[in-house]
């Protein structure tokens, strides 16, 4: 039997219809499933929905109907989604399901037997939003410490599970497993979570005030926790699913892909479950991280929510996953700007791999009749062993190296894939098959360069099947290798050159269309995206005679010429003075050394760096930016740190250089 991978996506809430953080996580579940699927491995995915609790009582009972035709009212738009966006999960699992309801009960009443469920009188503050008790020392100001929302004191006699007398083994777990919360800033978490003690887990609500729910087994007043209910899912699912992927099979998981907002009722409510129930624990739970917009939390109340639907419809799903993988580091915060996405398709996808396979694909027809040609060995040079390196090593160490379950790196995985896009547009210039074409001497030469830019999209199309399932079957069609990507395809190691031979390329409509920038961008996604609109000047594979010979388009909209950058005045400074901004966790305040002169810079560098720490250090800073006030504190300049979105470093210098020496 080959190896299994099960995979599985939060059940999502059908309080409301999906939105794009919904759409995240699944396709990033997606590819890890196809991945392993052209792997050969034994994989099964699981989705689905947790339809109870009171989050989905309280909408039900807004629209004016009963629960249950609330929630088969918004499934199809979960179902309709995943389809728009090629989700391939072989399981779709939802909470109102009776057979998923027996395995909650049968896990109940066997934690029940064993002991390990109790009655209690209880009193805490309880957050309706969240559906949860906190405790008095929790409690921020009358608000709930996760959504801000007030909680009210609450008396109530409730089953509990004994989760307290788990902590020890969890914390041991941990410590054995390095890889079984990832990543490392989120096991910490867990970790710091559990040096207090750990409280035992209500697992019950009357349903005198809730009655959405899986009756207890025990007790017919109350219906069970709705999160136990619905980690549940994770075991259920593969019991009775079609096509009864089994326990036996499947489990323990390779990974659970969740939220970082959800870490906590997986890593420790979960686990704990399962160590009461003696089950083995997942190998991986990956916490990734939050997007924003605007650095504002997506909600409806702020209209800000970025519709999968929109997206979908105007960029198309291929282009969407792309940005959503490739943007920000998973498992980090990122902001979500359409100016970013719409960059991005332009750059890296229309100016990329489009004029890549457009190209290739017009010089194949005007030059070999439409077949790809065959190599000539003695008319190969380093350029092409350089190509061919580069594209192997992509199949071969890059994406096993970037997509394993504990150290999902998608924007690496990408990285990496898009320097070969890169390394491939060079090839074509460089080696100029318009020019080879001119002395029939050169023919053996054209040949080999056709071909090995034709093998490069074959190596490519591979790499990019988990993430852009689309573009590569529309790609392996444009070069006639006709692929079936749900196939095995990467079970047994790819060579160079031993794909299908002389195949017929078939020029097909370009793979992504340049978009227009909207004027009015980084608003609200169904006011702002534009239609898109057919590229300016179609795709040349020859290089303009305007531009340079590196050059592989003629669209540089994103160039900016040298009188450009120098507007930009960046000078060597020296950090004087630190001190944090109160009531920020971002900004600090500093005070640079200039040379002739001291300015005040308010910095976002807080999360990174302590005022301690950045005292006397020697910075680059832009010194002809328009004033700003943050948090009210004037900001006369901007200190240049890396990070794609976070800060990670400041930037410095390689020597010693005085302050106020230009940097240019
Ligand atoms: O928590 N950025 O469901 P939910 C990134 N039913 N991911 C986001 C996101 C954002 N802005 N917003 C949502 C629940 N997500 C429970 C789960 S599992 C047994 C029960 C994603 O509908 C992310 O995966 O609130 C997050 O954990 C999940 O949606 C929360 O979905």
């Amino acid at each position: 039997m080959s190896e299994s991978f099960y995979i599985t996506t939060p059940i999502y809430y059908v309080n409301d219809v999906p939105h794009s953080g919904h759409a995240y996580t699944t396709i990033a579940a997606d590819v890890l499933a196809r991945w392993h699927r052209l792997h050969g491995h034994d994989v099964f995915f699981l989705t689905g929905l947790d339809e109870h609790g009171q989050k989905v009582q309280r909408a039900a009972a807004q629209a004016g109907i009963d629960p249950q035709q609330h929630c088969d009212r918004l499934m199809p738009h979960f179902r309709n989604l995943w389809e728009k966006l090629t989700i391939a999960h072989d399981g779709f699992i939802r909470t109102t399901d009776t057979r998923h309801h027996a395995v909650v009960r049968q896990l109940l009443h066997t934690l029940y037997d064993r002991q390990l469920i109790y009655r209690a009188d209880y009193t805490g503050w309880y957050c309706t939003f969240d559906e949860r008790f906190w405790t008095e020392k929790d409690v921020e100001q009358g608000n709930c410490p996760d959504c801000g929302r007030p909680v009210e004191q609450l008396s109530e006699s409730n089953y509990f599970f004994r989760m307290s007398r788990f902590q020890q083994r969890l914390l041991d777990h941990i410590a054995d497993n390095p890889t079984f919360i990832r990543p490392e800033s989120r096991r910490n978490e867990v970790l710091g979570f559990l040096q207090k003690p750990l409280e035992d887990l209500s697992i019950s609500r009357p349903k005198s005030r809730l009655s959405w729910g899986i009756d207890l087994p025990f007790d017919r007043d109350y219906v069970a926790y709705v999160w136990f209910d619905a980690l549940v899912n994770y075991l259920s699912g593969l019991e009775y699913l079609p096509p009864r992927p089994s326990v036996d099979r499947f489990w323990p998981a390779t990974v659970h892909l969740v939220g970082k907002d959800i870490l906590t009722t997986h890593a420790v409510y979960w686990s704990t479950i399962l160590m009461a129930l003696e089950i083995p624990l997942p190998h991986t739970i990956f916490a990734h991280g939050w997007w924003t917009v605007n650095s504002e939390k997506m909600s409806k109340s702020r209209g800000n929510v970025i519709d999968p639907y929109t997206m979908v419809k105007q960029f198309g799903a291929d282009a969407f996953r792309y940005f959503l993988l490739r943007e920000i580091p998973f498992g980090q915060d990122g902001n979500f700007s359409l100016e970013s996405f719409i960059g991005r398709i332009n750059s890296d996808l229309a100016n990329g791999l489009g004029n890549l396979v457009s190209r290739t694909v017009t010089l194949i027809e005007r030059f070999c009749a439409g077949t790809v040609p065959c190599p000539d060995p003695a008319a190969c040079a380093e350029q092409e062993t350089e190509l061919q390196a580069a594209a192997t090593s992509l199949l071969q160490i890059a994406m096993p190296h970037h997509l394993r379950s504990d150290r999902i790196a998608y924007n690496r995985a990408l990285e990496a894939i898009w320097s070969v896009v890169q390394l491939g547009n060079q090839y074509i210039d460089k080696t100029a098959p318009w020019v080879l074409a001119k002395a029939p001497a050169h023919e053996k030469r054209l040949s080999t360069v056709l071909f090995h830019a034709a093998e490069t999209l074959r190596f490519l199309c591979l790499a990019i099947a988990p993430f852009m399932p689309n573009t590569a079957q529309a790609m392996s069609r444009q070069l006639g290798f006709q692929y079936d990507f749900s196939r095995a395809l990467l079970k047994n190691p790819v060579a160079w050159g031993d794909g299908p031979t002389a195949t017929t390329v078939v020029k097909g409509p370009s793979l992504f269309p340049r978009i227009a920038i909207p004027p009015q961008h980084g608003a609200s996604m169904e006011q702002s995206a534009s239609p898109r609109t057919m590229p300016s000047t179609p795709s040349s594979p020859e290089p303009d005679s305007n531009t340079s010979s590196v050059s592989h388009s003629t669209q540089e909209s994103d160039c900016i010429t040298i009188k450009d950058f120098q507007k930009v005045r960046l000078k060597v400074a020296k950090i004087i003075a630190a001190e944090r901004i109160p009531k920020s966790e971002k900004l600090l305040r500093l005070r640079v050394d200039l040379g002739t002169e001291q300015r005040q810079i308010v910095a976002g560098i807080g999360k990174t760096y302590s005022p301690d720490t950045v005292l006397g250090k020697t910075v680059v800073v832009v010194t002809n930016l328009k004033p700003a006030k943050l948090m009210g504190v004037e900001s006369q300049g901007m200190v240049l740190a890396a990070g794609d979105t976070d800060v990670i470093s400041l930037v410095a210098l390689a020597g010693d250089v005085a302050p106020g020496t230009t940097v240019k």
